[in-house]
């Protein structure tokens, strides 16, 4: 029986030091100590043993298969640790290679010429309120003078979500809403910057969805004059010191009178060339006094007050100054496009 089991343990340490891979070790296992092993036979078979022999024969049988477990444990580790070698060795990383860039995004041309009527008029004391884009028919329309009857709310120009609620067509409702939060006693100085909604068929000048910057300043004693003044810091701050300004005679609804305001063109110098058609100036904003009545409906004494306002469209701008010949590359977002004017 001792030689039976010590000829066992040679047999299965060379089958251990014979294995190629984890798969045959296993078989080693199961084959030399598996529950129908050789081992366990003879464990099995002490019963018929002698009183003195089962205690030696047992506890040889024991350390026996404790030796193979351990030498196929042994082998087993030894397999593991080559396969973990051969993994590091062929996923090496080399940490001295340079990264790859980042992709760094910047402020859309838009969000920055926003940003730059912004600080002009805030450097002339006007304060940017925002307001919603869905608005009332009241505040989109009948406060600012457009009555029921207008052309402008034809159904076909506007988004109208219900009868009472529309997507904003401009950012004056924001003016009459300060107005009124305002109650007709306090100077009003603001431009509202912010998304406006028409429907119209997308072309390379109209846009469904554009973006405005309106101004309003309503105090005791405001003229003509200072709307000008204003809209020549302006022009001058944001075109350029040589740019002339001219205003002509123009109807909006809510300012009366109402003025166009065009700059010189800085191609020609007034003289005609193709970007201002041969008319030596280029509209870039439309204004005027409040109309009386609409400093009535927002509780502005029209005897005591008075104001002006305009209103411009950041993309115009955008496009005479950077020459860009269609507004839908606004909004397409082709990175190309936004990469000539990342500021980042
Ligand atoms: C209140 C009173 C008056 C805002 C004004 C314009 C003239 C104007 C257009 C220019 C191009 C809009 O971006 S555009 O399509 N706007 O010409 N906007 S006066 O007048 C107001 C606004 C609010 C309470």
């Amino acid at each position: 029986m001792k030689e039976r089991l010590h000829s066992l343990q040679q047999e299965a340490e060379q089958k251990v030091a014979e294995a190629k891979n984890l798969a045959d070790l296993q078989q080693v296992r199961v084959s030399y100590l598996g529950k129908k092993g050789p081992i366990t036979e003879v464990l099995r078979g002490m019963g018929k043993l002698s009183k003195e022999e089962r205690p030696v024969i047992g506890e040889l049988a024991n350390k026996v298969r404790e030796a193979i477990a351990t030498a196929i444990d042994e082998k087993k580790e030894a397999f593991e640790a080559a396969e973990l070698d051969k993994k590091l060795q062929t996923e090496q990383i080399d940490v001295t290679l340079p990264g790859r860039p980042v992709q760094v995004g910047g402020p859309h041309l838009l969000t920055n010429i926003v940003t730059e009527i912004e600080d002009l008029f805030i450097g002339m004391g006007f304060e940017v309120r925002e307001g919603p884009e869905v608005e009332t028919d009241y505040y989109n329309f009948e406060a600012l003078n457009l009555p029921k009857d207008h052309p402008a709310r034809d159904m076909q120009d506007s988004f109208y979500i219900t009868e009472e609620l529309l997507l904003r067509t401009h950012t004056s409702p924001v003016q009459a809403r300060t107005m009124n939060e305002f109650k007709g006693n306090k100077p009003v100085k603001m431009i509202c910057p912010g998304k406006v909604y028409r429907r119209d068929t997308d072309d390379a000048t109209h846009s469904h969805q554009f973006t405005q910057v309106e101004g309003l300043y309503v105090d005791k004693d405001v003229r003509m004059s200072d709307l000008k003044g204003v809209l020549n810091q302006f022009a001058k701050q944001f075109f350029g010191e040589e740019r002339e300004i001219r205003l002509r005679p123009s109807f909006f609804p809510f300012t009366e009178p109402s003025v166009e305001m065009d700059i010189s063109c800085k191609v020609c110098h007034g003289d005609g060339c193709s970007v201002c058609k041969k008319t030596g100036w280029i509209e870039i904003l439309g204004g005027g006094m409040v109309h009386p009545d609409v400093l009535q409906m927002a509780g502005y004494d029209p005897k005591v007050y008075s104001g002006f306002a305009f209103g411009m469209g950041p993309e115009r701008i955008a496009m005479l100054k950077y020459g860009i010949d269609d507004i839908r590359h606004f909004y397409t977002n082709d990175i190309r496009f936004l990469k000539q004017y990342d500021q980042a």
